[in-house]
């Protein structure tokens, strides 16, 4: 029980905690970022499913930092001690009681949230000068996620504390504690008292331009009951959020700059060997051939996205209705270009074009060059929407 406690004394503005192999909130470890560039280069969009299922196992390593903040005897020890699952009678617990007994931050961590540390911050200051205070080291401190506890009355004080909070970009909960207390005092029935407290604070919270937060209401003497379960759940939600957001979007912007190399590396090839009579015999069926000819060459052919359905877990339609892709009659249908490029106006006109001394094939060429390269860009653009969903569905397994 003792390692369950690791009580550091830190000032608020170093309580970011460093030494993990993996920091939450930031890119993906360069080699990992280059095996990925590799598999979209190659369209192994298998390989991406891989690549983004280690990437997330190794996020959610990284350790998180929750404080938990509020008004001096709000409850904010004794909550710390109810989320950890131990009574303020064990040797491990965070002191409490009704005279202030948080002085410094204290760092706990519990084994139902593992690399989670729960910061036991120090009530707000009791004037105003040292509320200023306060909110100065908040804004300094690299918290992931603040636990705003309130109980009795939810104060100018809380306010203030969540438009600073807002103010950083973080996320922030408020958690009404004591909710026992005030239903046993109360001649309300449980279920309007509950909502009471609840629109009260959301709508001291809106009038503030505060955008709304999830609001729990719980007993830090019954940890199962009332919100306290709830709470966890959503917990567990953003911690992982924090751990996968940042790699997430490292490697979905990775995803996308490979692709932007690939269409344009391929458009100059187009540009050079450009098959003219794909356009020149009007051969609906040669440009089909092309089509599919790309969506392999990116990785989105059928073959290539049954296997990956089969990696995620999902069935295969989830990906195929990403696809404007899957036939020249899609493409057409999708994209008023495409569709001009191929009407039997134009095929007619490219027909008698061919005739036309000198000019003529050139003007054919040039027209082929620029549909092979919208065909190229459509099927990117669909191939880019199937990366996306791969990495989600990588943070979400079905
Ligand atoms: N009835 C009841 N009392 C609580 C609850 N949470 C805290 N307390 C009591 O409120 C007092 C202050 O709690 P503490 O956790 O030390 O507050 P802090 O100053 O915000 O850390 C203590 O006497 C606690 O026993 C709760 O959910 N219900
Ligand atoms: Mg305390």
């Amino acid at each position: 029980m003792e390692e369950d406690l690791v009580s550091h004394r830190t000032p608020l503005s170093a309580s970011f905690t460093s030494g993990v192999s993996y920091h939450r909130g930031g890119g993906v470890p360069l080699e990992v970022s280059r095996d990925l560039e590799k598999a979209v280069k190659e369209g192994q969009l298998l390989e991406v499913v891989a690549i983004a299922r280690k990437v997330v196992e190794m996020a959610s390593r990284a350790t998180v930092s929750l404080a938990v903040t509020g008004d001096s005897g709000n409850g904010m020890s004794s909550f710390v001690n109810a989320l950890r699952g131990i009574g303020h009678e064990d040797v491990a617990s965070a002191p409490t009681g009704v005279v202030r007994t948080t002085l410094t931050p204290a760092r706990y961590t519990s084994p139902s949230f593992p690399e989670v540390f729960l910061w036991d911050l120090p009530g707000m200051g009791a004037s105003d000068q040292s509320l200023e205070h306060y909110l100065r080291e908040l804004q300094h401190s690299q918290y992931d996620l603040f636990l705003l506890i309130a109980s009795e009355q939810f104060s100018l004080h809380h306010v203030r504390l969540a438009k600073t909070i807002q103010g950083m970009g973080k996320r922030f909960y408020v958690i009404w504690t004591k909710v026992d207390r005030d239903l046993s005092t109360t001649p309300l029935s449980r279920g309007l008292l509950l909502r009471n407290i609840q629109e009260n604070i959301l709508e001291t919270l809106l009038k503030e331009g505060v955008h709304k937060p999830p609001i729990f209401l719980v007993s830090s003497l019954d940890p199962d009951l009332h919100d306290f379960p709830d709470l966890r759940k959503e917990l567990r939600i953003d911690i992982f959020n924090i751990r996968c957001s940042g790699p997430l979007e490292a490697m979905s912007c990775a995803c996308k700059e490979t692709i932007n190399e690939k269409v344009a590396s391929l458009k100059t090839r187009v540009l050079q060997n450009c098959p003219e009579d794909t356009l020149g015999s009007c051969g609906a069926d040669d440009l089909e051939h092309y089509l599919r000819v790309y969506r392999g060459c990116f990785g989105i052919d059928d073959d290539s996205l049954l296997q990956v359905a089969w990696s995620t877990g999902r069935v295969v339609s989830e990906y195929r209705t990403l696809l404007r892709s899957q036939d020249l009659c899609g493409l057409r249908r999708a994209d008023c270009r495409l569709r001009l490029a191929t009407c039997s106006v134009m095929k007619m006109l490219l027909r008698l074009l061919r005739w036309v001394p000198w000019l003529g094939p050139r003007a054919v060429r040039w027209f082929a060059q620029v549909t092979h390269k919208r065909m190229l860009h459509l099927v990117a653009q669909d191939t880019k929407g199937i990366l996306k969903k791969i990495l989600e569905d990588s943070t979400c397994p079905a």
